[in-house]
């Protein structure tokens, strides 16, 4: 994926900074007027493994119990194509619940004055086949609370009431600095929006580093939504944004206490058995044709200390 014209179409100022595209389906699931019914069986969560925004719902909905039964899930190639993601590793090439071959298919039957990129995460109500839900952002909060009910028995609570107001100033800050610094950086078509984004970047990880020093996750001894947001990138740090984004100041394995904490949550299976290496250095790697013309995969790095 990385830096292909489609990613960053009207995303761009004057300055040369990225600034990421609002979303465009943003109704909550909820029983509210209005809000999108939570049915199981209804909906099915279209992902692509290499896509950090997509990621994190796919280790909430593990880390919750909510299983395919309660929301599907249709996977992407990891390889961006020109045409957008697309559904190739589906026996024919076609997703076997929505028959779309391409994303942007789903995203102009919705709407076909759509001119947004079709991203992932996209949450689509197969019954309409319409995309009803791409809030990235949002997404993970809404599996937490308004899907409670198809919660396995012994779920962790992974945004508590009582500390909503500090996860959610905390999400702020690491979708700013690190989920989209590392974006901003990697997209920056100068160099002071660049360097800008760069240390941004590495002062949060500074700080980051030094609240882990006594906190076994970013809220204390239980996991939270927070620590689901910062893993997604740091899983991708060493393998794809050192190299594709420029964010190279350190590696992942340099700050002692995040280097910890991310191996810790690795070995916790809904992060480790949905973090797939593999996808994630070809989508990024091999993902922006006009800077890889001879799609060269790097054969680096070792990230043999992922199971260590
Ligand atoms: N929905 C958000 C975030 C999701 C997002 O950017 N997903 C990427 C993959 S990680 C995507 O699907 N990109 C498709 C494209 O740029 O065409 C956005 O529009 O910026």
């Amino acid at each position: 994926m990385a830096i292909s014209t489609s990613e960053k179409q009207h995303e761009i100022t004057d300055s040369g900074a990225f600034v990421r595209q609002g979303n465009r389906f943003t109704t909550p699931f909820g029983d509210g007027p209005g809000d999108l019914p939570v049915t199981a069986g209804r909906y099915r969560l279209l992902w692509a493994r290499i896509c950090p925004w997509a990621h994190r719902q796919v280790i909430v909905l593990n880390l919750l119990g909510i299983g395919e039964d309660v929301i599907s899930i249709g996977t992407a190639n990891p390889v961006r194509t020109e045409n957008g993601w697309e559904f190739s590793l589906d026996p024919g090439g076609v997703d076997p619940v929505l028959g779309i071959r391409f994303l942007p298919e789903i995203y102009a039957q919705t709407d076909p004055s759509y001119t947004g990129r079709a991203t992932v995460p996209a949450v689509v109500d197969v019954l309409e086949k319409k995309v009803v839900n791409n809030d990235y952002f949002r997404l993970t909060n809404y599996w937490e609370t308004a899907w409670k009910k198809y919660h396995k028995e012994d779920a962790p609570d992974l945004y508590p009431e009582n500390l909503r107001a500090e996860i959610d100033a905390l999400n702020d800050v690491i979708f700013h600095d690190v989920n989209n610094g590392v974006y901003k950086a990697g997209f920056a078509e100068s160099q002071a929006a660049y360097e800008a984004a760069y240390d941004a970047v590495f002062a949060r990880l500074d700080e980051l580093d030094r609240r882990l020093a006594e906190k076994r996750f970013l809220f204390g001894d239980a996991l939270t939504d927070s620590d689901v947001r910062l893993y997604v990138t740091l899983a991708r740090f060493d393998i794809a944004y050192y190299f594709v984004f420029r964010v190279n100041r350190n590696r992942l394995t340099d700050f002692p206490n995040l280097f910890r904490y991310a191996k810790e949550l690795y070995r916790i299976p809904a992060f480790g058995q949905t973090t797939d290496f593999d996808a994630i250095k070809r989508g990024y790697h091999l993902g922006n044709h006009s800077a890889n013309p001879y799609q060269i995969l790097a054969k680096g790095p070792d990230i043999s200390y992922w199971g260590q």
